[in-house]
């Protein structure tokens, strides 16, 4: 059975994600978005849940995603928002703005780079962050997720 949107989870991806796997394995590792992508599909699946994800390199295409997250009732989104996290206002305010439950996931331990990047706009709009767990944040996200929004893991 088709699922609706109140058991969508949007997973948005900002800018230069779409290069995971190729470039800086050092700071992001070897994985792919598509890897990102099937993780939090499977992720989303033990919960009953389905991921919508997307990915865009433009700052007003993922704020018109949270848009169509709110539009569409999704139960939650995860949003790594890559460099705009340290810039947008505008993407805080549109989190703010569909107070949908939020978890904001960073690649790599932000807090261990550069000082430009120690400070989120976007994480202010979320109820955690998760950063420095490789890929496997989006997972991480995905479970506290669940656990916020009251879905257990079916069995
Ligand atoms: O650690 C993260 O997930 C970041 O959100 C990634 C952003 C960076 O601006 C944030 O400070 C932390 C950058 C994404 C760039 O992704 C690339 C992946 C592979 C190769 C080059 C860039």
């Amino acid at each position: 059975m088709a699922k609706s949107a109140a058991e969508t989870i949007f997973v948005l991806n900002g800018p230069n994600l779409n290069l995971l796997g190729s470039r800086e394995p050092e700071t992001y590792g070897h994985a792919t978005l598509a890897d990102v992508e099937r993780l939090c599909a499977e992720t989303s699946a033990k919960f009953g849940l389905r991921a919508d994800c997307r990915q865009s390199n433009r700052e007003g295409e993922l704020i018109d995603f949270i848009h169509e997250a709110h539009a569409k009732k999704a139960a939650g989104i995860v949003i790594n928002a890559g460099g705009y996290s340290h810039t947008s206002i505008a993407l805080h305010d549109a989190l703010m703005a569909v107070t949908i439950p939020t978890v904001e996931v960073h690649i790599s331990n932000i807090y261990a780079r550069e000082s430009f990047r120690h400070h989120s706009f976007t994480a202010r709009a979320a109820f955690a962050t998760l950063c420095g767990f490789g890929i496997d944040g989006y997972r991480l996200a995905i479970n506290g997720l669940a656990a916020r929004i009251g879905v257990k893991a079916k069995a």
